[in-house]
């Protein structure tokens, strides 16, 4: 499967915590994060539900492991990132909606007719990182809008957006069992450039996070929202490590991507 390199990445984090270091690596996360209970520092995170965010969805294996996210833009149309679905065959994929808990069976789960990924998608640092998946059942959850050409006021340095997702909860760590949330500031080219340099394309990319770091999408988020206005306007895509001081979390730029996603939902 396409998300075999990615998955093994948080994999190898998961093992390592669990398996090597159980009591060192989790050391913060352990005490705010006693077994059963919900953690709020997660990459500056706290708990929210998909009946807040009925749109936000995960993508699993056959057999039920979470590994991206994804947004609900139509009732049978899921938009998320192409190094998440990059390989693999529709009957491989599952999205899930409406279920906070990943140990919960709430919710529905659907099963993938088509993935379209964009043509031009080489690597997540050339940008083009976008998806859209076809489901074999139209949801009853609600639709969230995506941003378009229009929609240039929405990616204005400073603006408050939304993270979701139920990835990781520090860079190697493990996952979360619960849908997380935070706001993150988008910051400005410039200052995203300073980052990561040419790996930066501001037409394919937009870039959120505080200076100071703290608050992030991490592994397992990819694929997932970020919204500012009522508006789909980030895909999480990637990022050098989670919540860094310096080094903000890179998301497609949605509205440049507008016209090929209308066209995957009226297809
Ligand atoms: C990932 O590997 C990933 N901090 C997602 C988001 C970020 C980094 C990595 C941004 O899925």
């Amino acid at each position: 499967m396409a998300e075999t390199l990615h998955r093994l990445r948080s994999w190898l984090g998961v093992l390592l915590v669990a398996m090597v270091l159980p009591a060192a690596s989790v050391s913060v996360a352990s005490a705010d994060q006693p077994d059963g209970e919900v953690g709020t520092q997660i990459v500056g995170g706290t708990r929210a539900s998909t009946s807040t965010y009925p749109w936000v969805v995960y993508l699993a294996t056959s057999s039920g492991f979470q590994y991206c996210g994804g947004t609900l833009v139509a009732p049978n149309k899921v938009v998320t990132a192409a190094h998440c679905t990059e390989g693999d065959s529709p009957s491989a994929v599952r999205v899930v909606a409406g279920r906070d808990d990943k140990n919960s069976t709430a919710g529905t789960v659907a099963k993938v007719t088509k993935i379209w990924i964009h043509p031009s998608y080489q690597d997540v640092t050339i940008g083009n990182d976008v998806s859209v998946l076809t489901l074999d059942r139209n949801l009853s959850q609600r639709t969230i809008p995506f941003a378009t050409s229009a929609d240039s006021a929405l990616y204005a340095a400073g603006t408050s957006s939304r993270i979701l997702g139920w990835g990781t909860t520090s860079s190697g760590g493990s996952a979360s069992r619960y849908l997380l949330t935070a706001t993150v500031p988008l910051t400005s080219n410039s200052t995203c450039k300073t980052a990561y340099g040419t790996d930066f394309n501001a037409t394919h990319m937009v870039c959120a996070g505080y200076s100071q770091g703290g608050t992030d999408t991490c592994q397992g988020d990819s694929g997932g929202p970020l919204v500012a206005g009522g508006k789909l306007i980030g895909i999480t895509s990637w990022g050098e490590g989670c919540a860094d001081a310096g080094y903000p979390g890179v998301y497609s730029r949605v509205s440049t991507y507008a016209t090929a996603i209308q066209q995957q939902i009226n297809s």
